[in-house]
């Protein structure tokens, strides 16, 4: 024993690269499944998961001692890049001041006026430590609200793991969720209908189901979840009339889309105004950061002002907030999002491009700087149309890449982020990489 640990002590003084398979097998005998989130896993894609000795800019510098252009940037977290100068500095102010108080400060009041200013559904907001409680609180002011119990969700779409969340979706419309988890009482989800992402006519029908009990629709407005899918046109419009003809509450799930595509909501880029929003990922600019809020009429329902209870030790933690302060800021001056897209369309292309040159079919499904490859030659429009992908392919397609220095997110059924710290010469250098793996696995024989 205590010569691998003076093994692995000068491994770790002279850097020297560790083997991802040890790291693994140790950390499984520690961590459940060796990860704290599933998808870290390498579940979907086999094999071992890198792991990450540091961050900087577009690059993950791995324990292996391989360095890899990242497009999962912490699940889309990190819009600036890894380890952003200007965050990590505000940090290492805001940390000397110390790191909890459990006590109000200025900056969570700080942090909550940039989100009332970007997000025209957010008049009043609440700070959390994740997205999971962000929609655990969103979902609770809507019930308290209306009144009403039922929540409509959509198959594919995912908003952490609360339990009445984590639902199978129904055989049809009315047909109340099963759960999708073990654990999860079948009680718990009695009121949760999980319906197909971009029908209307299936939510129109659980409403003529269910007139009086439907207290909210809540979806990610361009889901990321499901890989990415665009809500089909009149979707979003036909649901906010809906939830207006039933007087229910629309929640939009921006935790991921949340200051993605410009700064402030997808819906704003939709034009769809919602009565609640929950965010996270980028407005904690890599901490812990979540928050949910809406009209100032709904929000009031929420303790200590009204009776819908939610709390957290660390809500609006200072630290969390400093990182989410400093990003928000860098993002309002100087987030050239026209740029952005601009490099994520020319990627996107280039993959199409090469994809198209080996004669594999893959639907490219982008906006803003968020994207899915499916490898399927139909249109993706919802959860069952992601599920016909071919899952092998897209294994081999993944490791390639990993092979050719290129981290994608590690699950077909996840979104790739570009951020502003990709440079054109990243993109140039991904598209070249993209090229070698689909020729690689086109030699591959079949699964
Ligand atoms: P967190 O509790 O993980 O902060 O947020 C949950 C959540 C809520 N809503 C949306 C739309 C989300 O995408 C998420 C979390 N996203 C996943 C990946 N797509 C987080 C990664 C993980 O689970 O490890």
């Amino acid at each position: 024993m205590a010569q691998n640990k003076v093994k692995r002590q000068a491994r770790k003084k002279t850097g020297a690269s560790q083997d991802h398979a040890r790291l693994f097998e140790t950390a499984q005998r520690y961590l459940v499944g060796g990860v704290n989130s599933p998808v870290r896993s390498f579940r979907s894609v086999g094999g071992v998961p890198v792991f990450v000795k540091k961050a900087k800019s577009a690059r993950i510098h791995a324990e292996d001692g391989r360095t890899l252009i990242d497009y999962c940037m912490s699940w889309g977290a990190l819009i600036l890049g890894h380890a952003h100068p200007q965050v990590i500095a505000a940090l290492a102010k805001a940390i000397k001041n110390g790191t909890s108080y459990g006590m109000p400060t200025q900056l969570e009041t700080e942090l909550a006026k940039m989100l009332v200013e970007a997000v025209p559904s957010m008049e009043q907001v609440r700070l959390t430590s994740s997205g999971t409680e962000a929609v655990m609180g969103a979902v609770r002011v809507a019930r308290a609200y209306t009144g009403k119990s039922k929540i409509v969700k959509f198959e594919g779409g995912y908003h952490g793991h609360a339990d009445h969340l984590l639902v199978k979706a129904g055989s049809g419309a009315s047909t109340l969720g099963t759960p999708d988890s073990a654990g999860v009482p079948s009680d718990f989800t009695h009121h949760t209908l999980s319906l197909p992402y971009n029908d209307l006519m299936k939510v129109e029908e659980a409403f003529r189901q269910y007139p009086r009990d439907i207290a909210a629709i809540i979806l990610e407005p361009v889901a990321g979840n499901m890989g990415v899918v665009i809500p089909s046109k009149g979707f979003l419009q036909g649901l906010r009339k809906l939830c207006d003809r039933y007087q229910s509450l629309l929640i939009f799930d921006e935790v991921m889309t949340g200051f993605r595509f410009h700064y402030g909501g997808a819906q704003k880029l939709f034009k769809i105004l919602p009565d609640m929003t929950c965010l996270g990922k980028i407005i904690g600019g890599g901490m812990p950061l979540g928050a949910f809020g809406g009209r100032a009429a709904v929000m009031k329902m929420l303790a200590p002002l009204g009776p819908a209870y939610q709390a957290g030790t660390l809500s609006g933690n200072p630290v969390a907030v400093t990182a989410g302060i400093a990003t928000l800021e860098r993002l309002k001056r100087f987030g050239s999002y026209r740029s952005l897209m601009a490099r994520t369309k020319r990627l996107c292309a280039g993959i199409r491009e090469a994809a198209h040159a080996s004669g594999i079919h893959v639907q490219i499904n982008a906006i803003g700087s968020m994207f899915t490859v499916f490898f399927t030659g139909r249109s993706v429009i919802d959860y069952e149309t992601a599920k016909r992908q071919d899952g092998t392919l897209f294994r081999k397609f993944f490791h390639a890449l990993l092979a050719k220095g290129i981290y994608f997110a590690p699950s077909p059924f996840e979104a790739n982020f570009v951020s502003f710290a990709h440079t054109e010469k990243d993109i140039t250098q991904t598209i070249k990489a993209v090229r070698g793996a689909f020729q690689k696995i086109q030699g591959m024989p079949a699964a």
